[in-house]
């Protein structure tokens, strides 16, 4: 079958090869026929190294398909249904699963460092996040495909596999944004985007978007910003739109200690910070001592938007289904399986309005 291959951390392209297997499912896996798997940032973190990954290895973890096979203890899924993937399969009974932390649990996201998902006649390749997307098929843990009902176009499930769960969640579950709020965002890419529609749904009166590239300001605004600026304007709009408050909430999507300190500084005394952006692991972030204290302000980190994956992918979906979250509307580009490097090649360049490129496996 088609996969696309990372063959070593630092590689610009994938190796688009047809020749790669899966690993045979075991009683508790599944193997999907992947339909459409979105592109999202952490792909090009994978690549460059700034994220945990193994090579060789397939890439891509956003991700929708169909059922082709269960194994001999899996009842909750038959062939035919239509699913997302998730990477981080909750086991259930860990301590992170029990104290109702599903999105921390580490029993499969830790196993897909040391169990490859593939092969390539004798060499084994691993699957990013336990995943690897970008292939025709992929074998994951059972409780790690989520069923969709099957109206659900594939290219819509897939976005909310990963961005919009960590986006619309970062805001719903990890900061639980109260109506009428100030909120400001910074970084608008599909995640960055995600939130902004999770601020708007719940009930935000003003949400600013933080962008350099202005391409972007205009696609903010149509998920829900009701101001958009670059980062230079930050401080001036923030002033004016919080009154010399500082926002209620501010969400750092980028990532980098720059952007997480400005997320610090725009907040206001007593506010959230919230770094949903995937940094680097020895990017450090400075805060004096003094402010810590006397701000007050909560700093919260929020992995796969404190996710619960089952019962937040159906809440997304009658989001959609309701019409309080654009879905469609963010799928800037299709592209075949042919064409994943030029996808990622867009994304690395940054320039351009496109929130989410979407590549069609089937
Ligand atoms: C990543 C985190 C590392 C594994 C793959 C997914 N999160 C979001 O993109
Ligand atoms: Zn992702």
């Amino acid at each position: 079958m088609r996969a696309a291959v990372l063959n070593a951390i630092g590689d610009d392209e994938l190796e688009l090869r047809d020749d790669v297997t899966t690993v045979d499912p075991g009683p508790h896996e599944v193997r999907i026929g992947v339909r459409a798997s979105g592109i999202c940032h952490s792909d090009l973190s994978a690549m460059d190294g700034t994220l945990p990954a193994l090579a060789p290895g397939v890439v891509g973890h956003e991700g929708a398909g169909e059922v082709l096979q269960v194994g001999s203890a899996v009842e909750h899924l038959t062939p035919g249904d239509h699913v997302t993937v998730s990477f981080v399969p909750p086991c259930g009974s860990c301590p992170s699963c029990l104290r109702g932390e599903p999105n921390l649990c580490a029993v499969h996201a830790i196993a897909a460092f040391s169990s490859p998902r593939f092969r390539r006649g004798d060499t084994p390749l691993f699957g990013y996040g336990g995943l690897g997307t970008f292939a025709d098929e992929v074998v994951v843990p059972a409780s790690g495909a989520i069923k969709v009902d099957p109206d659900v176009p594939f290219e819509t499930a897939a976005l909310i596999a990963c961005g919009v769960l960590t986006g619309v969640g970062a805001v719903l579950n990890t900061a639980r944004v109260q109506p009428g709020s100030t909120v400001v965002v910074i970084g608008c890419g599909g995640v960055g985007v995600s939130v902004l529609q999770g601020a708007r749904l719940a009930g935000a009166t003003t949400i600013v978007a933080v962008d350099p590239v202005t391409a972007k300001h205009d696609v903010a605004k149509r998920f829900g910003a009701t101001h958009a600026t670059t980062p230079e304007g930050l401080e001036e709009l923030k002033q004016t739109v919080t009154a010399h408050e500082g926002f209620d909430y501010a969400f750092d999507v980028v990532g980098l200690p720059a952007t997480i300190r400005s997320a610090w500084d725009s907040a206001r005394r007593g506010g959230s910070v919230v770094v949903v952006g995937a940094g680097k692991a020895d990017a450090m972030v400075q805060f004096s001592a003094q402010e810590l204290f006397l701000h007050d302000k909560k700093i919260l980190g929020s992995f796969y938007g404190s996710a619960h994956v089952h019962r937040d992918t159906a809440r997304m979906i009658s989001f959609w289904r309701a019409g309080l979250l654009d879905l469609d509307g963010m799928i800037s580009r299709r592209l075949t399986f042919a064409e994943i490097n030029d996808g990622l090649a867009t994304l690395r360049e940054g320039s351009t309005d496109v929130i989410r490129q979407v590549v069609t496996v089937a």
